[in-house]
């Protein structure tokens, strides 16, 4: 079963299940991401090398996180994350569970780091189904104010 598809403009669009993720080379993996935060747990695979698999072309400037689980999307400069970002997508040697996020969860590492105020927490976006890779700005429907990020932890914890 596909767990993430990853499309737009690439060479080679591709879907990559749990097994999959796990067969991709040794020096994609990042095992145990506690070691790097230790509020994240379970292994996962790096962005740049999920993104060699299927090459993006020059003239791609974003990344879109699509979860359509609860229609969560976040789109943000590819530029700012590339080098970082990873999905975790297992725990325990089994995939990663939904109330971690999983079953693949988008994690930028040191975020506040990265310098953009488009790439913030709320762009670690959980329950990721889908990455496109588009010149231009995808869809993006994370809180624009406090009030509307309050409402969305309201919900989150129901
Ligand atoms: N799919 C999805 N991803 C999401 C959200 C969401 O509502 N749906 N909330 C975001 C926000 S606002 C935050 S702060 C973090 C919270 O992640 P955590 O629950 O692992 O701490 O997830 C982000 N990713
Ligand atoms: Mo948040």
């Amino acid at each position: 079963m596909p767990t993430l598809t990853i499309d737009g403009d690439v060479a080679s669009p591709a879907t990559f299940s749990f097994d999959d993720l796990a067969a991709l080379d040794q020096s994609m993996q990042v095992v145990d991401v506690s070691r790097i935060d230790p509020k994240r747990q379970g292994d996962a695979v790096t962005l740049a090398g999920l993104l060699s698999r299927v090459q993006p072309k020059p003239s791609v400037k974003y990344i879109t996180l699509h979860a359509s689980k609860d229609d969560f999307h976040a789109s943000i400069p590819l530029e700012a994350v590339q080098d970082r970002a990873m999905l975790i997508y297992r725990l325990e040697g089994g995939p990663l569970p939904e109330k971690a996020g999983g079953p693949v969860r988008f994690y930028i590492p040191d975020f506040a780091a990265c310098h953009t105020a488009e790439v913030d927490e709320c762009a670690n976006v959980k329950f990721v189904d889908r990455i496109e890779l588009t010149a231009e700005r995808g869809h993006d429907n994370r809180p624009q104010d406090e009030k509307q990020h309050a409402a969305l932890h309201e919900n989150e914890s129901q």
